[in-house]
């Protein structure tokens, strides 16, 4: 899979109650989610990620607070500020990841094309730039 990093808008249903984000397959989702997991709480300064994934495509949306995202791919570093429940990142094929800068309240929800596989990680920075040596 060619290895990519997209922000995505997501349609906002407003009416006078408030706003309603719905997410599924082929609206605002490229994918068939298989998963989704949230992060929250994270402690002051505290970094997360800091890994690639082999097949894996995720969109990562703060439903709430602020999130830094950082990633690397194909000699690129690529920063992105996640801080609108209308806004997603989509991150495909081989992409070096790590969120930072968690507000107190932040929340970062994470929609995911697969169930957790730890066998689909790759934890070394070295092995991920092989791997994307590879890959090219
Ligand atoms: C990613 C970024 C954005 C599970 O048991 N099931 C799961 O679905 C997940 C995601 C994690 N775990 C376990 C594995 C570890 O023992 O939860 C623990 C913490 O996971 P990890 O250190 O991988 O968390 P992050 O925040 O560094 O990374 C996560 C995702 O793992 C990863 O896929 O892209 O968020």
């Amino acid at each position: 899979m060619h290895s990519k990093v997209t922000k995505l808008n997501f349609k906002v249903i407003s009416d006078n109650r408030g706003n309603l984000i719905a997410l599924e397959k082929g609206k605002g989702i490229p994918f068939e989610p298989k998963r989704i997991y949230y992060i929250y709480n994270t402690k002051k300064d505290q970094a997360r990620g800091f890994h690639a994934h082999i097949n894996l495509s995720q969109v990562l949306v703060a439903t709430s607070g602020t999130v830094k995202i950082k990633c690397l791919y194909q000699n690129r570093v690529e920063s992105f500020i996640l801080d609108n429940p209308g806004e997603g990142l989509l991150i495909e094929g081989l992409v070096w990841r790590e969120m930072s800068e968690f507000s107190n309240d932040a929340v970062l929800m994470v929609i995911a094309s697969d169930v957790y596989d730890e066998s689909d990680y790759i934890r070394k920075f070295a092995d991920f730039l092989n791997l994307e040596k590879l890959k090219r």
